[in-house]
């Protein structure tokens, strides 16, 4: 069979298109994730990229199996008025049975070794926090510095969590009253933080600066208020914060 110059061009875009997706996204930064500020992000901006890559390649080629037939097997003037009714092709069937199966599965086996490497705590960390959500602020607590460590935010005045850098710290997540959530986007991270349940995490603070937080889970009348900072500092400023709240809970 003979392809004529416009049919050859045509094949060539379309297989040059999933070879230019996967050139570009391995450019393309996080896709909307930011990269290298924390652990977490270590494991979830991959995650995300490759996921972003499959939908591209199962995407592409859902493109050509639907462009395929609409150019190159229209209707001809000449031709019959149907063309060949096919049904039942087990071949295609079990194609399209098993494919989309190990595309979820694949997906599904990477997510789930992410996640625990996220939310294992078996390891050794440096300091702990404890966060306490509650209607509709938060508590952040820093038993290291002793018991009146505690800084309690208001809608007003959304409290700052002080992380150190480099330090794996490990931290504590309840909540008081309703369902909550932590959630820093720039960490690429967020958990529940359930009444009754205690949830933990664990990372490491990789680039300085201050990041905002909320609450993601509606959790009532004010729950738009319910936000908070992250201020990632030095191993030195973070042991002089801790001084500063020895004995004066603020
Ligand atoms: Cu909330």
């Amino acid at each position: 069979m003979r392809f004529s110059p416009l049919t050859t061009r045509l094949r060539g875009l379309l297989l040059a298109a999933p070879v230019l997706l996967l050139t570009s996204c391995s450019k393309v930064s996080g896709l909307g994730l930011e990269e290298g500020v924390t652990s977490v992000n270590d494991q979830t901006v991959p995650l995300w990229q490759g996921a972003w890559i499959a939908g591209g390649v199962v995407g592409v080629i859902t493109l050509i199996l639907i462009l395929w037939p609409a150019v190159f097997h229209r209707g001809k003037k000449d031709g019959p008025e149907f063309p060949k009714q096919t049904q039942y092709n087990i071949p295609v069937e079990v194609a399209y049975t098993v494919i989309p199966f190990i595309i979820v599965a694949v997906l599904f086996f990477y997510t789930v070794q992410k996640q625990n490497v996220i939310t294992n705590t078996t390891g050794n960390y440096s300091h702990e926090i404890s966060i306490n959500a509650f209607q509709w602020s938060w508590q952040f607590e820093y038993p290291e510095a002793g018991p009146e460590a505690v800084v309690t935010g208001t809608t007003g005045q959304p409290p700052t969590l002080v992380v150190p850098i480099g330090e794996s710290v490990r931290y504590t997540l309840n909540a008081n009253d309703v369902v909550h959530a932590f959630y820093v986007p720039s960490f690429a991270f967020q958990m529940q933080a359930l009444p009754g349940v205690t949830n933990y995490f664990q990372f490491t603070a990789n680039k300085l600066g201050e990041y905002r937080g909320y609450c993601n889970i509606l959790c009532g009348r004010s729950h738009t208020y319910m936000r908070f900072n992250v201020k990632v500092v030095t191993l030195a400023e973070y042991n002089a914060y801790l001084e500063t709240l020895k004995g004066s809970p603020a």
